[in-house]
Formats: structure tokens, C-alpha cells, sequence
């Protein structure tokens, strides 16, 4: 098996790394941070075989010319971990900064709308094939101050349907993946490098690790053929909804 994960470079891509490795799944790691894709492929290089691809989703030339830049035993991309995404703010519409606005649609939405476009017509080629996007609770539930970031993820699971819609014939599963609150780089990057503020969001309960939502992929992608989990909404034992969490 060949899989191809973005965002691999932290959290939960990263995780999902390691669980393919152990299922001795031949890596395509992508990420922005090349230290990192190194540093994570030097740990898994003796499981299995790895390769690295540093390049940004939102920039399409780049994503093509890395997709396209695989050696020819690499290219046919068994399973797609949609995973690069992040949130930038947390503001009311009327305040929220346009900048921020951009690094989600561009990275949550066209991220996963690039990385696929450049994948998927090898899988319909092949008539096999299994893509993961990693969503949100918030692609379910849009919370107050988190419509932008929101509004990303519910386009994330309207391409999940839809990709499920038009590839299913071609003998591709897609899966969509929903976690709430996972104690991962998320909310530091979400609050500019306020760890103070961050750790208050995993503050007070046992918040989801990344290695729950790898688990929850790896349980996805080993479902026996005839079976495709469309859709799982993953959250913290004491997280009931999207902004109701009991904490200590
Ligand atoms: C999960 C983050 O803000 O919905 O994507 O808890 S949040």
C-alpha cells in the first residue's frame, strides 16, 4: 500500500505516520516543513519505506509539481490522507482579519481541492483507491466566533459527500473524518503562538490525542472491502458538542 498523507509534519498527520507504519504502508509524508518530514521520515525509515514532499496545498503549481515529481514506483497513491488544515482566529465575522480569512479557505478548502485533483485521476485510472479528509465537529456544528474556520470545514464535508458521489463507481472509498477538540498544535496556531491560551482549550478534561484520530483512519482504511466507513464524528468522552465540553 502506498499512502499519501498532508500535513504530516505535526498532530495528527504525523500520527497517522506512525500507525501506517506500523501496518508497513509504503509513506509519501507531505508538509511546508521539510526539517520536519525529515525528522519524522529518519523515524520511520526503519519500518518501512518513506518519502518526502515539502510543498504549501494552497499553491497548486507546487502541489502538481511535487505530485508529478514521484518516482514512477511511488505514483500510484493507494490511500490520500486529506489531513493540512489549521484554524487562524477565533473572532466575530465583523472583526475577523481577512489574512486569517485566506490561510483557512485556502488551506482547508482548495488545500484539499488541489492535493486531490492531482491524485484522484490516478485512482479513477486504476479504479482503486481511498481518500480521508480529515473535517471537523465544526464542519457540523458552526460555533460563534469560528464562521470562517467553520464555513471551511463544512465545505470539507460537502467535497467528502461529493467525492463519495462521483468516485464510488470508480471503486474509490471516501472517508470523513470529524474530530472535536484533539490536544495537537491547533489551537497555538489558532491563537498566534499564545500557548497560555491554548492550553486552556484542553484544559480541565482528557481532550482527544492525535493517535485516537490515527487509530480512527487506520480503522477506516483496513475495513474490509466491501465496506466504506463514510463518515465518523470522533469527540473527547466529556465533549458532548462542539462548544460543550465538561470540564473538572
Ligand atoms: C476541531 C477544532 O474548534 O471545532 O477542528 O474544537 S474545534
Amino acid at each position: 500500500m502506498i499512502a499519501l498523507i498532508t500535513g504530516a509534519s505535526s498532530g495528527i498527520g504525523w500520527a497517522t505516520a506512525e500507525a501506517f507504519a506500523n501496518l508497513q504502508y509504503r509513506l509519501i509524508l507531505c508538509g511546508r516543513r521539510q526539517d520536519k518530514l525529515d525528522e519524522l521520515a529518519g523515524q520511520l525509515s526503519a519500518q518501512t519505506e518513506v518519502i518526502t514532499l515539502a510543498f504549501d496545498v494552497r499553491d497548486f503549481a507546487a502541489v502538481t509539481a511535487a505530485i508529478e515529481s514521484l518516482p514512477k514506483a511511488w505514483r500510484a497513491v493507494d490511500i490520500l490522507v486529506n489531513n493540512a488544515g489549521n484554524a487562524h482566529g477565533l473572532s466575530a465575522i465583523q472583526d475577523g482579519d481577512v489574512a486569517d480569512w485566506d490561510a483557512m479557505i485556502d488551506g482547508n478548502v482548495q488545500g484539499v481541492l488541489y492535493v486531490s485533483k492531482a491524485v484522484i485521476p490516478g485512482m479513477v485510472a486504476r479504479q482503486r483507491g481511498h481518500i480521508v479528509n480529515i473535517s471537523s465537529i465544526a464542519g457540523k456544528q458552526t460555533y460563534a466566533n469560528g464562521a470562517v474556520y467553520c464555513a471551511s470545514k463544512a465545505a470539507v464535508e460537502a467535497l467528502s459527500t461529493g467525492m463519495r458521489l462521483d468516485l464510488t463507481q470508480h471503486g474509490i472509498k471516501v472517508t470523513n473524518i470529524a474530530p472535536g477538540a484533539v490536544e495537537t498544535g491547533f489551537s497555538s496556531v489558532r491563537f498566534k503562538g499564545d500557548t497560555d491560551r491554548a492550553a486552556q482549550v484542553y484544559a480541565g478534561f482528557d481532550p482527544l490525542q492525535a493517535t485516537d484520530i490515527a487509530d480512527t483512519i487506520v480503522y477506516a482504511v483496513t475495513a474490509p472491502a466491501h465496506v466504506t466507513i463514510a463518515d465518523i464524528t470522533i469527540l473527547a468522552a466529556t465533549q458532548a458538542a462542539a462548544t460543550t465540553i465538561y470540564r473538572k
